[in-house]
């Protein structure tokens, strides 16, 4: 595979609808045509290649065989749809992936009209596939019309709570709908749970399925191509029996499983599938991870997020850190925590290695547990574990944790339950752009009666939080720290219980104290040392709580300030927001402090590099220095920022 590939049918395709004149032959060509443009895509921009080198084939029989986007492909999760993007008048673009101003790495409604749905968080393909074939037969109307309604779902997502319940309201209304299970073996890490054993069974047991189809007379219920396919494709009809009792019980027709490589099984089946169906289908295709590239293939991974990377070896360009990344702090408190207390267990919802649990996992196999893709059921299932006197740290990204809020507050919250969640990606996290921020969780949690919010401000602090949540039995508690490196602190050997709801002072000043919350504080102070070229010492202070307020001083700090700004990486609602309540409940405004908070735009920010999305935030250095300006009424040479 060279850096830029020789692709002569892959660039006769302006869009879909020019696959229609290639005959299958060529159609396996494009395949591979289209999965070394992937690969040399993804080697230049850094982004999820493992999965769409397990759809190229999909990829091209759909575009094949359905009408885009007219028909409605919808891909779960979306971080497999590079080859689809290429195929889909986006492939001048496609080395613009996850930059800024770029292709978003997922499926985005307002980039194209061939992403009907936009995702990015997963299994939420099924239901929109549903209420695409709903809103087709009530009439509805869309610009490129509305056919058949086709979701492509992981065997990771598909274990997710979402996907069961639309394929219970899809059995129940019998719409025509078809759902391609893309079945590869592998979430992010190893799938775990009874489902994916489930599905491996499908396969393995293929002489029960033959016996079982036979006792059903099944062969001769397939549609006709089927029975013609035995003679010219025996291979493939040995293991298209009707199996998959599970999802027949649910009210699919199940049809698998199915080699997803090879186009001369799907193509027939995808034809035959859409000549015929009536009510709700399900195919099974099995699919390679990483397929057709051995780097990714070798990998544990099996290439599912990559750096960029040199297309010959498969070394990926990684910057040196200069500091340990928070995620393995946090993993490395934890497990010291847990030597000291058996009652410590760790709870992640498929995401062993992003949170660092792995390490947990390696060290306590019996106290850390992959519950799957299921944030709801990782919530209740802690909550639980908590009533049953155990210590548990439910590990979730900020913006994964949405999917399990009512379970944070019903579960958790309502019964004062000492859940310890340990929140991941806080904040912006750049490629990965808006459905992937953690903008949220401090005005979701701060607001739960009872609830302890933390933020780290470095990784030292997070040591601290690590084990101030261990300690803390009286209720459900939250810390929650950014993605990537810290600061380079020195680091304590232990973490030290912080005083609940206590802040700390950084730096003593005058006339204006700036009141941080989380990992903004090395920005605060770097708009401080600004400052103080300027001659204005602002007074520095470390929330470290959101909740519970440390109210003596913040009240100190605003009457001993002409003003008062509050600094934290989150959205409207959350910790300046409680401030405020704070300072107008106690009518410190009617003494006429002047007050600011820095919070997230009320914006959803596309991907970019962190510098350039906090600068878009207005949440870098010099917007808190300019602030600061603004506030005291000092007027700025030059642009006027705030
Ligand atoms: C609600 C939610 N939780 C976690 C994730 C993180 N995540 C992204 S892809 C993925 C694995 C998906 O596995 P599968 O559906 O089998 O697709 P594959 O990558 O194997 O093609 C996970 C856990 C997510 N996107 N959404």
């Amino acid at each position: 595979m060279s850096d830029t590939p020789i692709t002569p049918l892959l660039d006769l395709v302006q869009r879909p609808a020019d696959l229609k004149q290639f005959s299958d032959a060529q159609l396996t060509q494009l395949a591979a045509e289209l999965r070394a443009e992937t690969v040399s895509a993804v080697s230049v921009t850094g982004g999820h290649l493992g999965a769409g080198l397990g759809v190229v084939e999909l990829t091209v029989a759909l575009h094949a065989v359905f009408d885009t986007p007219r028909d409605k492909v919808i891909w779960d999760v979306g971080h497999q749809c590079y080859p689809h993007k290429i195929l889909t008048e986006r492939r001048d673009r496609i080395r613009t992936l996850r930059k800024e101003g770029g292709l978003s790495g997922f499926t985005k409604r307002s980039e194209s009209p061939y992403d009907p749905f936009g995702a990015a968080h997963s299994s939420t393909s099924i239901s929109a596939a549903l209420g695409f074939a709903v809103a087709r037969d009530l009439g509805g109307v869309t610009p490129e019309g509305l056919g058949d309604a086709i979701a492509v779902i992981g065997d990771g997502s598909m274990s997710a709570g979402m996907a069961f319940e639309a394929m219970n309201n899809a059995g129940h209304l019998k719409k025509r709908l078809i759902v391609i299970l893309n079945d590869n073996e592998m979430s992010i890490a190893p799938p775990v749970g009874a489902l994916s054993s489930y599905l491996s069974r499908l396969y393995a047991e293929e002489p029960f399925q033959e016996f079982k189809a036979a006792a059903k007379g099944a062969v001769s219920l397939l549609p006709e191509p089927f029975r013609e396919g035995a003679k010219r494709a025996k291979e493939m009809l040995k293991g298209m029996a009707v199996g998959g009792s599970l999802f027949e019980e649910l009210g699919f027709s199940y049809l698998g499983p199915i080699d997803g490589h090879d186009l001369n099984q799907l193509l027939p089946v995808l034809r035959t599938v859409k000549q015929r169906a009536t009510g709700p289908i399900l195919i099974h295709v099995l699919t390679k991870k990483g397929k057709g590239y051995a780097p990714a293939e070798a990998a544990r991974d099996k290439g599912h997020a990559t750096a960029t990377f040199n297309i010959v070896t498969g070394e990926q360009n990684k910057a040196p850190s200069n500091a340990p990344s928070y995620t393995s702090v946090f993993a490395g408190s934890l497990i010291k925590e847990a030597a000291e207390d058996n009652k410590i267990v760790a709870i992640t919802a498929a995401m062993p290695d992003g949170t660092g649990l792995n390490l947990f996992a390696e060290r306590y196999p019996s106290r850390c547990f992959d519950v799957g893709i299921a944030e709801q059921h990782g919530v209740t299932f802690s909550a639980a574990l908590a009533a049953g006197g155990m210590k548990p740290f439910c590990t979730m990204y900020s913006t994964f944790l949405q999917r399990g809020y009512d379970q944070v507050v019903h579960d958790v919250a309502i019964q004062r339950l000492p859940v310890r969640f340990a929140i991941d990606r806080a904040g912006l996290v750049g490629a990965d752009g808006a459905t992937h921020a953690g903008s949220y969780d401090i005005a979701f949690l701060a607001n739960l009666p009872g609830f302890v919010v933390m933020a780290a401000a470095d990784e030292a602090e997070l040591v601290h939080m690590v084990a101030t949540a261990a300690a803390h039995d009286d209720g459900p508690i939250a810390f929650r720290f950014p993605r990537g490196e810290g600061v380079g602190v020195e680091m304590p050997e232990r973490g030290t219980p912080l005083e609940i709801g206590k802040g700390r002072m950084i730096q003593s000043g005058a006339r204006v104290a700036i009141l941080s919350f989380g990992t903004r504080l090395a920005a605060v102070q770097k708009a401080a040392e600004a400052l103080a070229a300027k001659g204005i010492t602002p007074t520095i202070a470390d929330a470290r709580f959101a909740k519970p307020l440390d109210r003596d001083m913040i009240l100190t700090l605003a009457a001993d300030h002409e003003a008062l700004i509050t600094v934290e990486e989150g959205a409207v609602g959350g910790f300046g927001s409680h401030v405020a309540q704070l300072l107008a409940d106690e009518g410190v405004f009617d003494a006429g402090l002047k007050y600011r908070s820095m919070v997230l735009p009320d914006v959803f920010i596309d991907q970019a590099s962190a510098e350039a999305m906090y600068a878009v935030a207005g949440m870098d250095a010099s917007h808190i220095e300019a602030k600061v300006l603004s506030v005291l009424g000092i007027a700025q040479i030059g642009e006027k920022r705030a």
